[in-house]
């Protein structure tokens, strides 16, 4: 078996905004850079499409996992798929991941060949049935394995070169590949970037020339849940798939696609937590520091309804077993600082869980700095944890509130306590560490008024502010069935592409209100630049947001003396912006 983690930011390219995010652009201004920017770039993270397929083909498999982790990524997994096919059609691939998992149907109506786009046009009519969360083992009912229409192999297409194969058995090789992009927001003065991104076909079809296999279907399997379920099954039926083609059918045949249209397989109970292994990754390392995630807890007991976690990993809450956390710390190297990132969605779940874990770094690596990116819950925070946090390394901390307002909370099944949210923040700043609050903008029922309320609220608090443009995934309430524009584009999910999916606010509110709160962080910095005091100057002076824009043509107004940049007026909804400045 091979893992191949393609995703890097050593090799970036930018590409073209995809034609259906043009929408984007008047809201985008070109060549902007600095504290206030919007994201500016689209780029591809790792090698192209065609150069992963290559390289996990060289490894000459019979099968290929591809994660997709979340469905605002699938065209990414599917392109990477097209592009293996491309090549050997005959290779199986699964795809499991957040993403399967919360819309199998996608995954499953995708053919071979063709571009994305001509999939995407056939997917308007797809229907749709609301993905079964992971069930008790109870539960079980043959439904979760449909039985599909019997397997023809496809005859082997010409004029495909093939790469070359040592053997003709199968080996239960299996690759498991990732892939991912994201829009970059710039904040760096000096980063050149490109003047304008126009609105042209998407980057990574597979070229035309190589159109060999259309109408065989893209996976072979579709997997929804946990793996530590789902990837038994799926070898047990990529093992039967072996035995029954044997080695005489096998002769000049390349993998184990059965070419006939994909199975569905879904976990029909969440997995247990002696079956759980630490999601580690050492993420960076100098001689006297070293940088983990890890990720030890699955599932979340809580119902917000944005929240499509349970899709894939339920609402029961596991951790990871000590003896199995102790093993896995093993990996990491010792006498070195240490900054450990927990991934986890609620930690604080079972405090003392979380204490044990803390206090068992700790012995090992007595300096450590903790932090906790997905964000802690506020509610299990108090004076008295925080100082315990504080003292065991926690230097910043992730609020996650969601919203301030209690119609909004209760619309969405949010606890919300702003008193003890009030407290906390003010007891972190006493400690002397800092926190960033995170709330969701574009809820069902949020208005600009509200929001701007919502950013005016958090200004004054020592906490920087995260704004999270709200994001659907099919699945979650009031997206199932998912619009046809999500099924086509399901690109266009991700929270940086600000669309305005609950029609509450446009994608120009969404926007400002994401400036706004740049606005409010960079107010809050200690040390800013002088170029950055005279953008605030300017803002005060002018009531109006500006950004910093890199100078084409030197010598413009506005320009600073060496003429490499000017400050610029942003497009952003102006009610929403003098209703901020009015305050
Ligand atoms: C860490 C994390 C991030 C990190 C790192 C992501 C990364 N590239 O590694 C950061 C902060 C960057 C991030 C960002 C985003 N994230 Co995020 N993230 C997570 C989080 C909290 C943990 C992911 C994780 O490692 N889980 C632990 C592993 C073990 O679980 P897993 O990946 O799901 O894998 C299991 C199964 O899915 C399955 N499986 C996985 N792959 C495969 C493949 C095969 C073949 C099989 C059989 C099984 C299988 O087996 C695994 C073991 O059980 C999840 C929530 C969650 N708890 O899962 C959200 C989550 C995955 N993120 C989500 C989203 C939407 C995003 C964003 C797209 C949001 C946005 N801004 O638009 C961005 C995109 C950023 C990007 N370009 O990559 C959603 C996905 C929803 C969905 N179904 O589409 C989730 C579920 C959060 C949520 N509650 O909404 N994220
Ligand atoms: S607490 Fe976090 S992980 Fe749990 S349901 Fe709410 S948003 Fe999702």
């Amino acid at each position: 078996m091979a893992l191949f983690l393609f995703p890097s930011k050593d090799r970036t390219r930018s590409l073209p905004l995809p034609r259906e995010a043009s929408y984007l652009l008047p809201s985008m201004v070109p060549s902007e850079f600095g504290p206030l920017s919007f994201f500016t770039r689209f780029q591809h993270f790792g090698p192209s499409f065609e150069a992963c397929a290559q390289r996990i083909l060289e490894f000459q498999p019979d099968a290929i996992l591809i994660s997709s982790f979340a469905f605002a990524y699938g065209e990414e997994a599917i392109a990477l798929a097209q592009a293996i096919k491309a090549k050997v059609p005959e290779v199986a691939i699964a795809v499991g991941g957040s993403g399967p998992s919360s819309c199998p149907e996608y995954f499953m109506r995708q053919r071979a060949f063709g571009s994305v786009y001509i999939n995407s046009r056939s997917l308007a009519s797809l229907e749709y049935s609301a993905p079964q969360t992971c069930l008790p083992v109870d539960s079980f009912s043959a439904d979760f394995f449909p039985t599909l229409p019997a397997c023809i192999a496809p005859a082997p297409p010409t004029g495909r070169r093939e790469l070359p194969r040592q053997k003709a058995l199968p080996t239960n090789l299996v690759c498991m590949a990732g892939s991912g992009f994201f829009p970059e927001q710039t904040s760096s003065p000096q980063s050149p970037l490109p003047t304008n991104i126009p609105p042209v076909d998407p980057f990574y079809s597979v070229p035309p020339s190589s159109v060999t296999t259309q109408g065989i279907p893209l996976f072979d399997f579709v997997v929804a849940g946990e793996g530590e379920v789902t990837v038994p099954l799926l070898l047990e039926r990529l093992e039967g798939r072996a035995k029954g083609m044997g080695q005489t059918q096998r002769v000049g045949r390349k993998g184990l696609s059965s070419g006939a249209e994909p199975q569905l397989i879904r976990a029909h109970r969440l997995c247990r937590e002696e079956e759980l292994e630490a999601g580690l990754a050492i993420v960076k390392e100098t001689p006297d520091e070293v940088w983990v995630t890890i990720s030890l807890t699955r599932g979340c007991p809580k119902g917000c309804r944005f929240c499509s976690n349970h899709l894939c990993h339920g609402r029961e809450f596991r951790t990871l077993p000590m003896e199995k956390f102790e093993k896995a710390l093993k990996k990491i190297p010792c006498g070195r600082f240490l900054h450990l990132n927990f991934e986890d969605d609620n930690l604080l779940y079972t405090p003392e869980y979380f204490l044990d874990v803390l206090r068992m770094v700790k012995s090992h690596w007595p300096q450590t700095e903790f932090s906790a990116e997905n964000g802690l819950d506020y509610h299990f925070l108090d004076a008295t944890s925080i100082e315990r946090l504080v003292q065991y390394g926690f230097r910043r901390f992730n609020m996650s509130l969601g919203t301030i307002f209690p119609e909004t909370a209760f619309r969405e099944e949010r606890p919300l306590n702003l008193e003890r949210y009030l407290e906390v923040i003010e007891a972190i700043h006493r400690r002397g560490a800092s926190s960033i609050t995170y709330f969701i903008a574009g809820l069902e029922g949020d208005t600009p008024e509200q929001i701007v309320r919502q950013i005016q609220y958090l200004a004054p608090l020592p906490t920087l502010i995260g704004i999270s443009l709200f994001y659907p995934v099919p699945g979650i309430p009031g997206f199932t069935p998912p619009p046809s524009l999500l099924l086509r584009n399901p690109g266009l999910g991700r929270g940086s592409f600000a669309y305005p999916w609950t029609g509450s606010l446009t994608t120009e509110e969404l926007i400002t209100a994401f400036r706004l709160c740049r606005y409010v962080n960079l107010l809050k910095k200690e040390h800013k630049t002088p170029e950055e005091e005279a953008l605030i100057q300017r803002i005060r002076e002018k009531g109006r947001l500006l950004t910093f824009q890199k100078q084409k043509p030197p010598h413009r107004k506005n320009s600073n003396q060496k003429g490499r940049w000017s400050l610029q007026e942003v497009p952003v909804q102006d009610s929403m912006v003098k209703q901020f400045f009015s305050h």
